[in-house]
């Protein structure tokens, strides 16, 4: 009796097993014919937008801790290459799942500087400005610091998501990280 109650359920048991790699596999197989593949991804809190992934921080930095918090997570300041970008930014205020009433955000820190040279605007990976989405009248480097740039948060509906020129002894609540979207464990993704 105990024998084949423990036949019957190894069976069962078997079966099982079998019908959940058949589902595996499948699900594998739809993933990879989509160029989709389960084993990439940007991270927790970090959000995919064409080739990069990005995660907006709510810390108390200056600018330059700011990059180097970037960076000790493989990321710098954000370099916004086009109005594509600039817009999903002004999504990820409120994508970006842990922040702090997204709707009272001033402003973030951007990758972008006229530190070397005033009035020449380049982003933290060296290339120059091209796209720029300025509020009205800036850059005007209005007291003689303003060589660091952050973008208008939803709290300024007026301006939310034009950029301003902003004091280098600034300490910013909020700022946003990018780095390049990369792939794990081999496995090719088509775009
Ligand atoms: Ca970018
Ligand atoms: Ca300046």
């Amino acid at each position: 009796m105990l024998v084949s109650f423990l036949s019957a359920l190894r069976h069962i048991c078997s079966n099982m097993y079998r019908s959940f790699k058949m589902v595996l596999i499948l699900v594998l197989n739809m993933s990879l014919v989509d160029g989709i593949s389960p084993a990439v991804g940007c991270g927790y809190l970090w959000y995919e937008f064409n080739g990069s992934c990005y995660r907006m921080y709510q810390r108390s930095n200056t600018f330059e801790e700011a990059r180097s918090f970037c960076q000790n997570d493989g990321a710098d300041l954000v370099v916004i290459a086009n109005e594509e970008e600039n817009q999903f930014l002004k999504e990820l205020f409120y994508l970006q799942e842990d922040l702090q009433s997204p709707e009272t955000i001033w402003h973030a820190f951007i990758g972008l500087t006229d530190m070397a040279k005033e009035g020449t605007h380049v982003w933290v990976d060296g290339t120059p400005l091209s796209y720029s989405n300025w509020v009205a009248g800036d850059p005007n480097d209005s007291d003689g610091t303003n060589d660091i740039v952050e973008i208008v948060g939803p709290y300024i509906p007026s301006n939310y998501g034009r950029w301003v020129d902003s004091s280098t002894i600034k300490t910013s609540e909020t700022y946003i990280c990018e780095r390049k979207y990369r792939q794990k464990t081999g496995i090719t993704v088509s775009e």
